[in-house]
């Protein structure tokens, strides 16, 4: 085997802890599920990537174990013994060979050039065009399910300098219930701090209709994804009220997505997602979609843990403009420490690694107490 090639693929599954519950329309989460894959070259080499989802099977039609399933029955077959030094060639032989299964492309492009930027001593970000900022300006997610928490954990981001802009995530109550818990927050908070709503594709378009005048009324400066993902009509027609700029989240499966949302003028802002695009070219090519297309863009997660927040992070530190900022959080809403260094988190940024790589290194002793089968390996 030439020492560049893959020689193993390994897949894991990680049930870490949130800090407290997550509460989304969608779902609540008590931990998250985190899938790493690891590719180990020949030559000991070896790349890591993420597959992360929310909630199971309730965000997306991929689930965790969907992910490490696909991945070890075929991605796997096609990996063993293929160069890694030409991970295109590698990415387009899987977009040939597999439909869909966008979350577990994903992870296995981020672990691919992962191993390339090792190989050539250059963060990820250089691989994709060279990076233009070192740090990210990252939200944080109001979702504890209660106004008063929500308010005293925003008070406490903003005493720490650590954030200064707040995602609420909305949708699950009635919507005259959740305008209320949105004015409150924001009616705390002022001036000093930019409120944003997530509804998770929850309301109807005439539910939409009625709650868009209420939260520009409370200052609201952004609305992710009101409506269903498929709804690209519906979708125009909230963002030609022109009240508050309207964002695209579920909506985007890659550029093509992006184009037709573009065409359809469904959207004023994309939430560019590595997983949701299919990989970090995809994402990069859906950017210049919008780019091109006049819809500005914000940093989007999955609620991944460090490996994929930092994957995003070199994608995201390469584009010109990022102009809703980033929610690059993941890894602060988990209990438990997945690196050997922690990622850095000041003056509501995140610091982009400049090591060869993603320019993380995985805490060893968290991940094999973290996976998900590590009874049944002690008892062998
Ligand atoms: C989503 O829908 O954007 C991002 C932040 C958060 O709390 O949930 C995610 C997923
Ligand atoms: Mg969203």
């Amino acid at each position: 085997m030439q020492a560049s090639a893959i020689e193993r693929v390994e897949t894991i599954v990680l049930d870490v802890p949130t800090i407290r519950p997550h509460v989304l329309s969608v779902a609540t989460m008590q931990s998250q599920t985190v899938v790493l894959v690891r590719l180990h070259c020949a030559d000991g080499v070896e790349g890591v990537g993420e597959g992360t989802t929310i909630g199971g099977l309730s965000y997306g039609g991929e689930s965790p174990e969907g992910i490490k399933l696909a991945i070890d029955a075929y991605f796997a077959p096609l990996l063993i013994g293929a160069d890694t030094t030409r991970p295109a060639v590698i990415m387009d032989r899987l977009r040939r060979s597999i439909i869909d299964n966008r979350f577990a492309k994903n992870a296995v492009e981020t672990a691919l050039l992962d191993i390339q930027g090792k190989r050539l001593g250059v963060p990820v970000s250089e691989l994709l065009g060279g990076r233009i900022r070192d740090r990210l300006p990252v939200l944080w997610t109001l979702a504890s399910g209660d106004t008063a928490q929500d308010i005293a954990e925003a008070e406490a981001m903003i005493a720490s300098g650590r954030h200064a802009a707040f995602k609420l995530k909305i949708g699950k109550r009635p919507v005259q219930d959740d305008v209320a818990h949105v004015a409150a927050i924001k009616r705390a908070l002022g001036a000093r701090a930019s409120i944003r709503v997530d509804v998770n594709q929850a309301w109807s378009e005439a539910a939409a209709k009625r709650a868009l005048p209420l939260l520009a009324e409370a200052g609201v400066d952004l609305v992710e994804q009101p409506i269903r993902a498929h709804a690209t009509a519906g979708m125009a027609r909230l963002t030609a009220m022109g009240l508050i700029p309207i964002m695209a989240d579920e909506a985007l499966h890659g550029p093509e997505s992006g184009y037709a949302l573009a065409c359809g003028q469904a959207a004023d802002v994309f939430a560019l997602k590595i997983a949701q695009a299919g990989g970090l070219t995809e994402a990069k090519r859906l950017a210049g979609v919008a780019q091109s297309a006049g819809v500005a863009l914000y940093g989007g997660t999955m609620l991944e843990g460090p490996v994929g927040t930092i994957a995003s992070a070199q994608l995201f530190a390469t584009l010109p403009e990022i102009e809703f900022g980033t929610e690059l959080f993941g890894p602060l809403l988990l209990t438990e420490e997945l690196l050997v260094e922690p990622l850095h988190y000041a003056d509501g940024c995140l610091s982009v690694p400049s090591g060869p790589g993603l320019g993380v290194q995985l805490n060893e002793d968290a991940i094999a107490a973290l996976r998900r089968d590590r009874d049944s390996r002690t008892s062998v």
